[in-house]
């Protein structure tokens, strides 16, 4: 997968805040609820203290219960207010941490989506699409979780031991100091967990993605899995993902079993030495009872936090592992985008399409999938491509709308080179019925006018009729309005090409490129759509991949292409005068016309 030591922009925390923007006063209020909650924590042990050593243990208790009785319901009523208030700041304060994390959860995963739309090809064949849904769930929930917990657990933890401490030192600074002298060996111990469990953190996110991965991939491809009766091997394969993903959690959490221990021994220890060091003083009379006993009531409040550290340590690195992966998105650019001074062409193109010695290889690849292609497609014109099965005609066609950059030479249209051209205006010029037909979970209205929703009724018919689909769409119960399911389930593969077809025609392109767009198509009805073709009423240089010679006989010009290379160019009866490869596969497909060659030879 992509490397794991790659650098951002910023850091994690950094990122967060960013993404806080709008939200970070409310924020801060949130924190300070915080700390002023954990504050008003100490009230209670402060007040019973004060009223054990006034009116329980102390030298006047009972005089002062008889004088000063109106102190006793002050102090009693100052411990009911404190606590009513604590548990409104405590309401008011998660609220805030609630809002922000979603506020933050919001920006972030539109703000990736956005991201995911405009990556180029090369990002969408490196990137499996479950993992990329998991950094968009999964994973941006680990990042919310730290905006709304983590970061909580932290101040609450904090300020609870540094207000306690605070305490502590100002009542009776001796004992103070015994008790917390053990708390720094449970940061060492906190140090070493992290080490341990950041690496099963980043091990663990990637399971996830990986058994997310195989869950897509075996819902998208449910068919192939029921055609080969492969589910019990789906099944099996599915199990295998979960039980890693489960054992790796389990082993993440079997870590901190290992510390665990040691932190809450270093807990219990502290009403330990409390308890020792504190009667020691107390029969030396250097502590009052009331000060033993706001000791004793607020113990918790240092050895909690101590407690409460690997846990946090573990949702921090859980924050941390899932971060860096959302980041990867976030910070992800494509390398195929607008030049600095692209040039705006909102306008229709003439056409010209000019590849100038175009050679290319995938960035994946090991060896060049095209060689040195130049020719000029002329406006209007319609040029046909052909070649065995990998020949790289689909590679062709995709450097026109700049899926890909070519590795060397360039490619113009009208003269402009296309990496010079704004990518919105130059694809938004070129309709395209790709080889693999993919419709959307919408109506046969609705996927036509994909790519132009302001196109009206009637034209969308009128493009259903250019591309032979209008009859079987009017045959259906619900014509046009009739649901696709995913991927255009529902349709025969000739039908899905149809739509295809008057989806890329409804944008009415100044290029249109049609990748075997009538494999499966019958020859009457392929024939009927190429007659529609050239009465379409906007100019359009057309490009047809195609393997029957019906398709693209009547081209102004056919490339044929061996292994990347154009190996033959010119029009039907050029190619056919040639006798090369076309020929052998014209005479191959029209056996008539090669017994007429044959008998004329004679
Ligand atoms: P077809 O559709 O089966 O008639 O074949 P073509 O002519 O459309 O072939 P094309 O351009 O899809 O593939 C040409 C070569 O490039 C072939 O060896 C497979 C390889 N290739 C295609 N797509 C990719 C890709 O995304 N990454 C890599 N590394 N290679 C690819
Ligand atoms: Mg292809």
């Amino acid at each position: 997968m992509k490397s794991n030591t790659k650098q951002f922009p910023k850091n994690k925390i950094a990122w967060l805040w960013e993404n806080m923007e709008g939200k970070r006063a409310l924020y801060f209020v949130g924190i300070l609820g915080t700390v002023l909650y954990n504050i008003l924590q100490l009230t209670i042990p402060y007040f019973s203290g004060k009223i054990v050593d006034l009116f329980l243990t102390g030298e006047n208790a009972a005089t002062n219960l008889q004088v000063h009785r109106d102190l006793l319901y002050r102090l009693l009523f100052a411990m009911v207010g404190f606590t009513f208030l604590r548990v409104i700041v405590v309401y008011g304060s998660c609220m805030i941490y609630e809002t922000v994390s979603q506020s933050v959860l919001y920006r972030v995963r539109n703000y990736l989506y956005d991201k995911l739309q405009r990556q180029d090809m090369t990002f969408y064949s490196t990137y499996r699409t479950g993992d990329l849904m998991t950094r968009q769930t999964g994973d941006l929930d680990a990042v919310r979780h730290m905006v709304a917990w983590v970061v909580r657990m932290v101040v609450e933890s904090f300020s609870l031991f540094a207000a306690a401490a605070v305490f502590f030192l100002y009542t009776n600074w001796k004992l103070a100091l015994c008790v917390l002298v053990i708390s720094p060996f449970v940061f060492w111990i906190i140090y070493l967990f992290r080490n341990r469990v950041a690496p099963m953190h980043a091990a663990l996110r990637e399971k996830l993605a990986q058994m997310n991965t195989c869950a897509q991939e075996n819902i998208s491809g449910n068919r192939v899995v029921k055609a080969f009766a492969r589910e019990d091997y789906e099944i099996e394969k599915f199990d295998r993902a979960n039980t890693d993903y489960a054992e790796t959690n389990k082993a993440t959490g079997m870590v901190w079993l290992k510390f665990f221990p040691i932190v809450e021994s270093i807990a219990n220890l502290m009403p330990v030495v409390l308890l020792a060091v504190g009667g020691v003083f107390m029969i030396r009379g250097q502590l009052t009872m009331g000060d033993y006993v706001a000791f004793s009531g607020l113990i918790w409040a240092i050895a909690n936090p101590m407690r409460q550290m690997g846990n946090i340590m573990n949702e921090f690195q859980r924050f941390s592992a899932a971060s860096k992966k959302v980041m990867e998105l976030y910070y992800s650019e494509p390398k195929i985008r607008d030049e600095e001074n692209a040039v705006s062409h909102p306008e229709r193109f003439e056409g010209k399409i000019e590849f100038d010695n175009v050679s290319f290889q995938y960035e994946d690849g090991d060896l060049p999938v095209l060689h040195n292609i130049s020719f000029t497609a002329h406006p209007n014109e319609t040029v046909a491509i052909m070649g065995e099965t990998g020949c790289g005609k689909t590679s062709l066609i995709n450097l026109i709308p700049r899926f890909y950059e070519p590795t060397e030479g360039q490619i113009r249209i009208d003269g402009i080179p296309v990496e010079q051209l704004k990518l919105y205006d130059l694809r938004k010029q070129i309709g395209l019925a790709t080889q693999d037909v993919l419709l959307y979970s919408d109506t046969i209205e609705g996927n036509i006018a994909y790519g132009d929703d302001s196109i009206k009724m009637n034209e969308v018919v009128k493009f259903a009729r250019y591309s032979a689909a209008a009859d079987f769409i009017s045959k259906m119960p619900e014509g046009y309005d009739t649901l696709v399911g995913e991927r255009g389930v529902g349709l025969s593969g000739g039908q899905k090409q149809r739509i295809s077809l008057a989806r890329a025609l409804a944008i009415r392109p100044s290029v249109l490129i049609l990748d075997d767009t009538t494999s499966a198509v019958d020859m009457e009805t392929e024939s009927y759509i190429q007659r529609q073709l050239e009465n379409i009423n906007h100019a359009c240089t057309t490009f047809i991949i195609a393997y029957r010679i019906s398709s693209i006989k009547d081209a102004d010009k056919i490339l044929v292409l061996d292994q990347g290379r154009i190996i033959e160019q010119g029009t039907h009866e050029e190619l056919v005068a040639k006798n090369g490869y076309y020929a052998t596969v014209y005479y191959h497909q029209y056996p008539m016309a090669a017994k007429m060659r044959e008998q004329g030879v004679k």
